[in-house]
């Protein structure tokens, strides 16, 4: 059996960039379909990111999807890095006139996320198997897909690949056509997520001669910690209070870590990825399917919500005057706000991890900046605008 539909946008992913751009859409009278390879239950479980940019805060604001991110989410005016022990508070509001940011679980916006668009009486078709995006380099693209055993047909006017870095629509633009750019970084983070009281407010950035090591946190009663570590390391090499202990002496020994039970540990690969252009025809990529940070700068989150911000307001205009400019400006508009958060990000990792004894004048440089970084405020200003978020 096989099944034929129609809408304007089908959007490929049901992660923070489809949703947040299914809402935007919706909001403005712009119909949308969303499809998505996992389960719900898979979806709204994922442990990711957990600081949001007040452009992605207002974002979710925008379309009425915020109301528990705004109870429970924890507003951070500062951020703390620490040198071999030596903890400096980077007060964010007071550098960056005013800004912030919040501590909200990218498990919780993706629910919200979920549970607004259900309310609405959208779907979302999950657990959708077989995706093949076709027609983009025409006038009549659709996306075809089994769900719930039939063969579905979904033509439309454009097509939004939000479907991370190992989706199929990046994959669907002629090689030819793109450009890669890629950076492996060789270490990755270990990252538990325990039930247990944060004992400092700020998010704690840490580098030591043992390696990086970052406190964050989700809920008063919710840590996040994590430790760089090998990219191939052996999570059973690692037992809890071996973590928090190892977390504890890059932090520099002298704060101690409330213990709890740890609900979830994993190791997470860093990588440095764009994809150029984010437009082929009728498909637009946004999010993870053109772009990855490593997420010392906390960006990967919020560079999606910048990315459909940018593709929302393009789609509005079409859609409303028939102009084009938007559309056709997205992609640059996008990549320029990407790179800027790309060169943070391996600015931050570059300050913050130790690259091995294969690169020890690179070590000492990177030590170096960071001892600069730490005595200087303009060198300051600058780590806070960009961690508050640059403007759309
Ligand atoms: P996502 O990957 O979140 O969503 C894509 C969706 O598309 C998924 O639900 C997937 O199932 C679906 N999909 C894939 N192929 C499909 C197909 N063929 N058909 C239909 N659906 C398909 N960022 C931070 O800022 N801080 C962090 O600490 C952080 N930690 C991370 C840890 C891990 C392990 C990973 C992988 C990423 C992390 N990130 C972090 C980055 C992360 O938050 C991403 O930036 C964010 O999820 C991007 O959202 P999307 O672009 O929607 O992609
Ligand atoms: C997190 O809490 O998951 C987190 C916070 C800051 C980062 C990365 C991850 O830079």
């Amino acid at each position: 059996m096989h099944t034929q539909s129609a809408t304007k946008v089908a959007i490929v992913g049901a992660g923070p960039a489809g949703l947040l751009l299914g809402a935007l859409l919706e909001q403005r009278g712009i119909d949308t379909v969303i499809i998505e390879r996992q389960t719900r239950a898979h979806v709204e479980a994922r442990l990711r990111a957990g600081v949001l940019e007040q452009g992605t805060q207002n974002l979710l604001r925008e379309v009425g999807a915020a109301e528990r991110m705004d109870r429970d989410g924890l507003v951070h005016t500062s951020v703390e890095l620490a040198l071999d022990g030596e903890r400096v508070k980077i007060d964010l509001q007071g550098l960056t006139g005013g800004k912030a940011v919040m501590v909200y679980g990218q498990t919780q916006i993706v629910q919200d996320l979920v549970a607004h668009r259900l309310a609405s009486g959208r779907d979302i078709l999950f657990e959708v198997s077989d995706t093949t995006i076709d027609g983009i380099s025409g006038a009549s693209p659709s996306v075809s897909f089994v769900h719930g055993g039939v063969r579905k047909t979904v033509s439309c006017d454009y097509i939004a690949g939000c479907d991370g870095f190992h989706g199929a629509c990046r994959g669907a633009i002629p090689a030819e056509k793109l450009t890669v750019f890629e950076k492996i970084y060789p270490f990755a983070w270990l990252g538990i997520l325990a039930h247990c009281a944060p004992p400092a407010e700020d998010l704690i950035y840490a580098r030591h001669e043992r390696g990086f090591g970052l406190y964050s946190m989700r809920s008063p009663v919710l840590a996040r910690h994590y430790i760089q570590c090998r990219p191939d390391e052996n999570l059973a090499e690692w037992p809890d209070e071996k973590v928090f202990d190892e977390l504890e002496l890059r932090l520099g020994g002298r704060t101690t870590l409330p213990r709890g039970e740890v609900i979830d540990k994993s190791v997470t690969p860093m990588r440095s990825f764009v994809t150029e252009p984010m437009r082929y025809g009728r498909l637009f990529l946004a999010g993870d399917a053109a772009h990855i940070v490593p997420p010392t700068g906390a960006k990967g989150l919020n560079l999606a919500a910048g990315d459909v911000h940018y593709l929302s307001e393009g789609l509005t205009d079409f859609y409303r005057t028939g102009s084009e400019a938007g559309l056709d400006a997205y992609s640059d508009r996008a990549l320029a706000r990407v790179w800027k958060a790309q060169r943070f990000s391996w600015w931050m990792t570059s300050m913050l991890h130790d690259f091995g004894p294969g690169d020890a004048f690179g070590n000492r440089v990177y030590r170096a900046e960071l001892d600069y970084v730490l005595s200087s405020q303009p060198a300051m200003t600058t780590l806070a605008e960009n961690y508050v978020g640059l403007p759309y």
